[in-house]
């Protein structure tokens, strides 16, 4: 790994999340967790490790400035993330990955912008960064960590696969709205 380049790139996602400082230290585990399970599956240590680090790095800019963002960059919300701003971090955050950060590698900007609502068929990298997200070491509100724990060093389609369903059920049994990408994502899996 280029140890300048993530060097760079943790001091400027550090000053991004300076404001929740828990939000930088979800991001690390992030990325070292996404870099083991690259080593296990054969991805590429150094995009797993920066897309984790990159994965949540508009999470603290404020909903008001988010969306004005996104007109500012043409990038197109819909309504659901309009009325639920905190579903946009995840494609403005591609976004600045390139435009902010210098990232070139469109699957690294990939991986960040599916990051919370995954989608169907998720390339090598993109499941990485949904899994890790969900699993890294501060992590427990969610059911069947363990087994999603496991899963995710054995097989990361089954891995997948469990998120999508047990993150819907679980907004479900809370009443909050599900994002069609994440429908089409958990139909695909379970298919
Ligand atoms: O940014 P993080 O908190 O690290 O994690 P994230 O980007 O995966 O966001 C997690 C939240 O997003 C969690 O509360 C579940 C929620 N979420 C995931 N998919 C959907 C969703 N919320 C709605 N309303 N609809 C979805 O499809
Ligand atoms: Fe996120
Ligand atoms: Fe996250």
């Amino acid at each position: 790994m280029d140890h300048d380049r993530i060097c760079n790139i943790n001091e400027k996602v550090k000053k991004a999340l300076a404001a929740d400082q828990r939000r930088y230290i979800h991001s690390v585990a992030v990325a070292n967790t996404a870099m083991c399970l690259a080593s296990c599956h054969g991805a590429d240590l150094e995009n797993a490790y920066i897309a984790g680090l990159l994965h949540d790095n508009a999470k603290c800019i404020d909903y008001a400035e988010q969306k004005a963002m996104c007109r500012r960059f043409e990038i197109e919300l819909s309504p659901l993330e309009i009325t639920n701003p905190y579903l946009i971090h995840g494609k403005l955050g591609a976004f600045l990955a390139k435009m902010k950060y210098g990232i070139e590698d469109i699957s690294v900007c990939e991986a960040i912008k599916w990051h919370t609502t995954g989608k169907p068929s998720m390339n090598m990298l993109e499941s990485i960064v949904f899994i890790s997200d969900y699993i890294e070491p501060m992590r427990h509100h969610a059911d069947n960590l363990d087994r999603v724990r496991r899963l995710a060093f054995e097989d990361l389609d089954k891995c997948v696969t469990q998120i999508l369903s047990d993150t819907i059920r679980m907004l479900e049994a809370n009443n909050r709205p599900i994002d069609p990408m994440a429908l089409r994502a958990h139909e695909y899996y379970t298919k």
